[in-house]
């Protein structure tokens, strides 16, 4: 239970450090109950380019990119006791609009609070290279600074979490924001944007437009005066996001689909083994890019193995994201619910066997934990991305045969290995392609460590000091020491 009740709320836009009325606006149903729990400002370009416009003008102009950096890393301080402050009425907004366990989006809020108090660690760190010794008396200084304005396209499955990936990195570094959440999940960044300006970040340096991705995100992607896009979404979006940024040469991070790997060797410790392949594809109800949707399972344990883990899944509490028991929630629409049956029904029609679920559970968007034994790589369940709670299973033999299986496949985003073997586990680390290598754990995450994916699934980091250069440029400047020869001799 919470302590905290919600009566549906209202929002705008947030621009240049005030709520901006809706000229058109999306009702949000709650995907656990199908009633109304938020209304968003449906945004317009006209709306992005008040946004982009008061970024510009915070960024050429206003103190934010040229405060120091502990004066940056004090107001982000102030965020995060802020954002302590609120923590559960944002989790609960998530909650609602995600149709996601309460307890899960209470840590997605935790982890964002961990990324404010890292960024401002960052922000006092910014440093370049000096190069004393260049030829003909020169030195060489390597400055880092902020990369502009920064548009940060944020998606539904983890509203407050991908934003704090994103937004205190961006600050830290010194750019302007405009962030736009996705239609079905908005309210949790306005209320955030509207607590860090309180907390001190200046007017205008923080924006959020809502909206459809299509004009709100495309006018971002398209804006001249937007120099960095940080995208996290389908890695259909990330293309046409990719295709359009490059009409106005600007920098972009894509952070996209996945179609993880969980391997477990026979000799791993199995009473771990089963809990983490649970978690690692039915935490947040599947909605999850890194989710470990391809069980590889050796062959010597694969029976056993697969047996208990049909069986806990099925003890699984699915429903009621509010309930202190819940742990798997709703789909996030009905049209994404309709998505994820097709592939259980395609499962079944291309031969694989239905070990355990399958089914939509009554009285909202949920699904039952599904397990597929027998999947093979040609089949559209082992290779396409599923975005719910279905696991495909396929046995291999040996270190050769778990690498081939678990590469086999367009995505590169995360992959987690199960073992007792030191030798196995570091070869498997070194050989997975893919941007994290969970290994007897899964999908951990920590603001020190660096998060993105390798092949479709997309290029960039976030979070750790690579994600955080990610929203800096460098600058190479040159000095001559005394007076040097004549150019022209
Ligand atoms: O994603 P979109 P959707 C995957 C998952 C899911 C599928 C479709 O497989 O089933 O994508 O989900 C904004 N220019 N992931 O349709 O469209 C959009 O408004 C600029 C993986 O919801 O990629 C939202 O804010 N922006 C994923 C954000 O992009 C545009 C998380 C993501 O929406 C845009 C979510 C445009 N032309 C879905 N069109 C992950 N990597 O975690 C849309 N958007």
């Amino acid at each position: 239970m919470s302590s905290v009740e919600l009566t549906v709320r209202e929002y705008g836009h947030f621009i240049d450090g005030e709520e901006v009325a809706a000229t058109g606006q999306i009702d949000r149903l709650g995907p656990a109950t199908g009633e109304l729990v938020a209304r968003f400002a449906a945004g317009t370009a006209t709306d992005v380019e008040a946004a982009v416009s008061a970024a510009r003008r915070a960024f050429d102009r206003g103190p934010w990119p040229r405060l120091s950096g502990a004066e940056r890393a004090r107001v982000l301080l102030d965020c995060v006791a802020a954002l302590h402050e609120r923590a559960e009425e944002i989790a609960m907004i998530d909650a609602l609009e995600v149709g996601k366990p309460l307890r899960q989006a209470r840590g997605d809020v935790a982890g964002a609070i961990g990324h404010f108090e890292y960024a401002a660690a960052l922000a006092q760190d910014i440093h370049g290279e000096t190069f004393t010794d260049l030829e003909n008396g020169r030195m060489g200084f390597v400055f880092r600074e902020p990369a502009g304005v920064a548009a940060l396209i944020i998606p539904w499955n983890f509203p407050a979490g991908i934003f704090g990936q994103k937004a205190p990195y961006a600050l830290a570094a010194g750019c302007t924001v405009v962030a736009k959440p996705s239609e079905l999940t908005s309210g949790s960044a306005v209320e955030i944007a509207r607590l860090i300006t309180e907390a001190g970040v200046p007017a205008g340096a923080f924006n959020v437009v809502t909206g459809y991705g299509d004009p709100v995100g495309q006018a971002l992607v398209e804006s001249p005066d937007v120099d960095f896009v940080s995208f996290t979404g389908s890695t259909a979006t990330g293309q046409r996001i990719a295709a359009a940024a490059a009409g106005s040469h600007k920098r972009i991070a894509l952070e996209l689909g996945g179609k993880s790997a969980n391997i477990v060797f026979a000799d791993a410790d199995l009473d771990d083994a089963v809990d983490g392949s649970l978690f690692s594809v039915f935490y947040n109800a599947g909605e999850c890019c890194v989710a470990g949707t391809r069980l590889l399972v050796e062959e010597a344990i694969a029976d056993e193995f697969l047996d208990r883990l049909a069986r806990r899944a099925g003890e699984l509490t699915v429903g009621d994201p509010l309930a202190d028991d819940a742990q798997v929630g709703a789909l996030i629409s009905p049209d994404h619910l309709e998505k994820v049956m097709s592939y259980v029904a395609s499962g079944k029609e291309e031969g694989a066997r239905l070990l355990t679920g399958g089914a939509q559970v009554d009285g909202g968007l949920f699904v039952e934990p599904t397990i597929f034994d027998g999947v093979t790589p040609q089949m559209r369940i082992f290779r396409e991305e599923i975005f719910g709670p279905v696991l495909s299973a396929a046995r291999f033999e040996g270190v050769e045969g778990a690498v081939a299986l678990a590469n086999d496949t367009p995505y590169g985003l995360g992959n987690t290995v199960w073992t007792k073997n030191v030798d196995t586990a570091l070869s498997m680390a070194k050989r997975l392609r893919s941007g994290s290598v969970w290994v007897n754990t899964s999908l951990d995450t920590a603001p020190q460590m660096p998060f993105g994916g390798f092949k479709a699934s997309g290029h960039g980091r976030e979070m750790g000091r690579a994600g955080f250069e990610a929203f800096t440029e460098l600058k190479s400047c040159y000095i001559a020491i005394g007076k040097r020869d004549p150019y022209f001799g």
